[in-house]
């Protein structure tokens, strides 16, 4: 008997004779017999130094031990695959894998919060349309035709038909719906999204989140409004909070204010956040200017009003101290996870 068929008994005897009990010995067994490196090659490489009269017999047997391993390598697998001994081995007493729960976004829980504390002094939710015309968006909020926002610069324009539309850049949009809707007493606050033509940076987005109020009434004063921003923002940042309302300009409102919060942080004493002035600006608001309430259909002999916007990402920012504006629409888990809250 040849050197070389003694080796090829031998293995053909390790074929028939291996144990393979279980996917991973049959792994081993593939890899060994028929992977890309498998134990048969050399013996066609020594096959060339076979005489040869003997070469087609020798080289038959080389075949047959391949279709051996081959036919056992099937028969086993198939026999694995039907059996349940694989099953059989998981570990029943292993502790469950806990579920990651799902937590709601910074926005939506400030959004809530904000909501909730209007709801507690009477006002009611109103949301509209994101693609608004040109009156509900400028011109019934008494902003002249070549008023800057009106610019493309400033607003995202899309074409809806033959009409062109726009990205509504505040939710006051909202509020003219109402007004048109409805008749005083209003109480209302409209959050939602909102689009300026914007650079994405850490401190401004080309979307951020609003929510405006409005109250229209007899008798509304500006003292009605310092009262209600005062009450909104204790309950917001605690009852240590302070106002203060420094004159501004709006197109919708006449007079005016911008609205800081006392710095939450060191409660007025001056910090880095504050930038060492003990305020933080959180909202813009002022009397609805008469304009505004004539052209949404308001009688303005006998009713008068006020409003107000706030950014929520600006309030969120404050609240949990996030200092890049875009972690808000990035929806990078190990950011969102961190919120877990009761709104
Ligand atoms: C602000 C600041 C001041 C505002 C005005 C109105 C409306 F529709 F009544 F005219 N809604 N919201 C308003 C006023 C918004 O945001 C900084």
């Amino acid at each position: 008997m040849l050197d070389i068929e003694k080796k090829i008994n031998d293995l053909l005897q390790e074929v028939n004779e291996a144990q393979l009990d279980n996917s991973s010995d049959l792994e081993t067994f593939r890899i060994k017999f028929l992977g890309s490196k498998n134990i048969l090659k050399p013996l066609f490489g020594e096959l060339k130094s076979v005489p040869n009269e003997q070469k087609k017999e020798v080289g038959q047997q080389i075949n047959s031990l391949k279709k051996s391993a081959q036919i056992k390598f099937d028969k086993t697998k198939e026999a694995l695959e039907s059996s349940s001994d694989d099953k059989e081995k998981i570990d029943f007493t292993r502790p469950g894998e806990p579920r990651k729960l799902g937590s709601r976004h910074p926005i939506s829980v400030v959004r809530n919060e904000i909501i909730s504390i209007f709801e507690r002094i009477g006002y009611g939710v109103s949301e509209g349309p994101e693609i608004e015309d040109d009156w509900h968006n400028f011109s019934a909020l008494n902003f002249p035709p070549e008023h800057p926002a009106r610019d493309m610069q400033d607003t995202f324009f899309v074409e809806k038909g033959d009409k062109e539309m726009a990205l509504r850049t505040h939710t006051s949009s909202v509020q003219v719906r109402v007004m048109e809707n409805s008749k005083p007493p209003i109480r209302t606050i409209s959050p939602g999204r909102v689009y300026r033509n914007e650079a994405i940076s850490a401190r401004a987005h080309c979307f951020f989140h609003q929510v405006e109020g409005l109250f229209i009434d007899k008798d509304v004063s500006f003292a009605d409004l310092k009262q209600t921003l005062l009450y909104f923002a204790q309950e917001m940042f605690g009852k240590k909070a302070q106002i203060r309302l420094r004159p501004s300009y709006f197109p919708f409102t006449e007079p005016s204010a911008e609205v800081d919060v006392s710095c939450t942080i060191c409660n007025g004493d001056g910090c880095n956040v504050c930038k060492y002035t003990g305020w933080l600006e959180i909202l813009g608001c002022g009397m609805v200017d008469p304009n505004v309430l004539k052209a949404s259909g308001i009688d303005t002999e006998t009713y008068s009003g006020f409003a107000f916007g706030m950014g929520i990402e600006r309030i969120a920012q404050l609240k949990y101290r996030v200092n890049d504006l875009r972690l808000y629409s990035e929806n990078d888990v190990r950011f969102l996870e961190q919120f877990k809250s009761a709104f």
